[in-house]
């Protein structure tokens, strides 16, 4: 694939392709721990496909393999820069900012795919579990650690998580924090399918353009239905917000509008009220 690079960042790699973009956190010597700027860095490449029009799907993926031979997708929240209240930078400001992350992942109107070779861990396991989609390595590990290191992720962490495997499965996960291989995440419907770990790239472009082939606005509005089951008003906004560009789209919508502009009153006479 003749990915191209959009913007050079520290702790992230952002490129695009015919209708694809790619996001790779690139801090293998860390197994793709966060820190705040990580995600200040995601947050805005996430941000760039949502406003490009000519995306309609985003790879989320980590660097690898490591100097070790290691791969990860990404193993959480970077416990050497934990403060007391949060994740610390240079400017001393303890964050959280994964959580804001974790919301435009799931909003975003494109179907966002996770690429999963080696490690998802703790805070980067729920990073994947959001996404829409996930194509594991045969090499990918899964789990929580929270209650082991002192967190945990009681939003769409352990509520998503439950939806997705159930209410048993994911207590399991929280609460022995044990580590599943692939074919134990396939089983539980936490991935979508295992591909051996050098046809990963491969396998998620081949499913990125198959969706690439359908109707952008079908998927936007299946995603945030999708999402308003679970996100309540939320989930709602965002539902309704589909409906909004609908109707902005129709000669009806644009009557009120036209009426407004032309100071008369609106004639929704003609437009019929459907069964
Ligand atoms: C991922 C895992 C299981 C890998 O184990 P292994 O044995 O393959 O690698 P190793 O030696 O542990 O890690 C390699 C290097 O990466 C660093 C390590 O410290 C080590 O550094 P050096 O000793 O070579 O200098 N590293 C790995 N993960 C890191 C991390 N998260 N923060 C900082 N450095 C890290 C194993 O590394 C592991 O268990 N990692 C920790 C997983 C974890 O507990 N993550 C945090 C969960 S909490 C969270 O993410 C969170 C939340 O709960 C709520 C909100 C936001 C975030």
């Amino acid at each position: 694939t003749d990915w191209k690079t959009v913007k050079t960042y520290e702790d992230i790699i952002y490129q695009k392709t015919d209708g694809i973009a790619k996001i790779t956190i690139n801090r293998p010597h860390k197994r793709n721990a966060f820190r705040p700027k990580t995600v200040f860095e995601l947050y805005e490449a996430f941000w760039d496909a949502k406003e490009d029009t000519t995306i309609g799907v985003v790879l989320f993926t980590g660097a690898g393999p490591h100097t070790d031979g290691k791969y990860a997708f990404c193993s959480g929240g970077d416990q050497s820069v934990r403060g007391q209240a949060g994740y610390v930078d240079e400017t001393g400001i303890p964050r959280l900012n994964v959580l804001d992350l974790q919301r435009l992942i799931r909003s975003i109107p494109k179907v966002v795919i996770a690429l999963v070779a080696g490690y998802a861990i703790g805070g980067g396991h729920v990073l994947h579990l959001i996404c829409d989609l996930t194509i594991a390595a045969d090499n990918a590990i899964f789990g929580q650690t929270g209650p082991k290191v002192g967190s945990f992720d009681g939003g769409f962490g352990a509520s998503y998580l439950a939806r997705i495997v159930g209410q048993k499965k994911a207590r399991e996960i929280w609460f022995l924090c044990r580590q599943y291989n692939a074919q134990e995440a396939l089983e539980m419907g936490l991935v979508n399918t295992v591909v051996p770990v050098e046809q990963l790239e491969t396998e998620g472009v081949q499913w990125a353009q198959e969706v690439l082939e359908k109707s952008p606005i079908a998927i936007r509005c299946l995603k945030s239905a999708f999402n308003a089951d679970c996100d309540g008003q939320a989930g709602l906004q965002e539902l309704s917000g589909n409906a909004t560009l609908l109707y902005y789209m129709t000669e009806e919508g644009a009557e009120g509008k036209q009426a407004f502009l032309e100071k008369r009153p609106p004639n929704f006479r003609d437009f019929p009220w459907l069964p």
